[in-house]
């Protein structure tokens, strides 16, 4: 290759300068005639200025003509052979280059089957999460309650979280009902009815409102009165309550029925309860027979069936109303009785008596009331026999 490239080089000044005929004359570049060096006679420039008309060749002109002749076949054929050379030098060089390409090539095209290997690898990963992610989803919308809701995940999710749920209870015809469930208070499997906490939510609410429900399901609220009697009056299916009770100084207390359901609308909602236990005493039945609030129709400040009619005495005062001495809220009020969980948490209205407060009369510290800020009620099933 080296030494090709240096016989080009020698001749190509030469090349460029001239190129050969067929005939024997040399030409230059712009193809003008070198007469020098045509088959007739050479004649030197400097000697035919001098001598005119006579034959100045000191080598006679046909031996000059055959050296040149030969000297050009000889060029000729170097030339011939470097080109060979050079082609085959090319095509060489031309081979290598691309078979390096190739291999870059080849590495490449390697690299990228194998992303793509990872990129396959790591699709049919997120198609499978995804896939199970949604074999749980429609699940949470096909539970009766969220007891039921706990039954069904349990066996398909670890830890099943407390929020808002989708139920359908039996034998509604209503749409689907949205719920809180708790999840982890006490085993979990809870629907929760009420919730007073903050005080932020006005239960000062008619009698349709607590029909129908109200708030915010995941702060404090009222589930509704018929949503409840559709939960708690499904077939074969029987329903505790618990209380569970916060106190100013944040005690906690409970009170549980081992069965809970209401009459349908036209009874008035009446609250029907069955053994108590717990810690907070059964304020619900309170000490006397008069006090009992079991079985007692719901009341608000515009539906009035309280026992108190035309009027009651409590507390050295006619009571007409137990709504409007309970805040104007809703309740299974007899007589007004020793229970109020809807009343508000704190007496905003700095009203002096104790009944425009949360009242669970029976839970109690050297013999005086507990102050309660917060409350919870909530059903769960109860695994029965049948
Ligand atoms: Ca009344």
């Amino acid at each position: 290759m080296m030494w090709t490239t240096a016989v080009l080089l020698l001749l190509l000044p030469r090349l460029l300068h001239s190129s050969v005929t067929e005939n024997g004359k040399l030409f230059n570049q712009s193809g003008e005639a070198d007469e020098q060096l045509s088959d007739a006679p050479a004649v030197d420039p400097k000697r035919s200025a001098g001598v005119k008309g006579r034959d100045t060749c000191a080598i006679p002109c046909d031996i000059t003509i055959k050296i040149l002749q030969d000297e050009k076949h000889s060029i000729c054929a170097q030339l011939q052979q470097s080109l060979l050379v050079f082609g085959r030098s090319t095509r060489k060089l031309i081979s290598n280059v691309m078979e390096e390409q190739q291999r870059a090539l080849d590495i490449l095209s390697s690299q990228v089957t194998e992303l793509m290997t990872k990129v396959q690898t790591l699709s049919s990963e997120v198609r499978r999460s995804n896939t199970e992610m949604f074999s749980i989803k429609p699940v949470p919308s096909h539970g009766r309650d969220c007891s039921d809701i706990k039954d069904n995940l349990m066996s398909v999710v670890p830890k099943i979280p407390s929020g808002i749920y989708i139920i359908h209870p039996e034998n509604t015809d209503s749409s689907f009902e949205v719920v809180f469930c708790e999840m982890d208070y006490m085993g979990g499997g809870w629907t929760v009815m009420q919730r007073r906490t903050d005080g932020l939510t006005d239960f000062k609410r008619p009698w349709a409102d607590y029909a129908d429900g109200f708030g915010n399901l995941a702060g404090e609220h009222w589930l509704g009165l018929k949503k409840l009697f559709h939960i708690v009056n499904q077939k074969d299916a029987r329903f505790q309550l618990h209380v569970a009770l916060v106190s100013a100084d944040d005690a906690t207390s409970y009170a549980s029925y081992d069965d809970f359901h209401l009459d349908n609308e036209t009874e008035f909602f009446s609250i029907h309860l069955g053994r108590y236990a717990g810690s907070a005493g059964d304020a619900f039945r309170g000490y006397e027979q008069e006090q009992n609030q079991d079985t007692a129709p719901f009341s608000a400040l515009d539906v009035d069936s309280d026992g108190c009619n035309p009027s009651c005495f409590i507390h050295n005062r006619t009571v007409e109303s137990c709504s409007s001495l309970h805040n104007q809220t809703g309740w299974w009020f007899n007589r007004c009785g020793l229970a109020n969980l809807n009343s508000s948490p704190e007496d905003t209205e700095h009203n002096q008596t104790p009944r425009t407060r949360i009242l669970w009369d029976t839970w109690r510290r050297n013999g005086i009331p507990h102050v309660i800020k917060s409350v919870t009620m909530k059903i769960r099933r109860i695994v029965t026999n049948n």
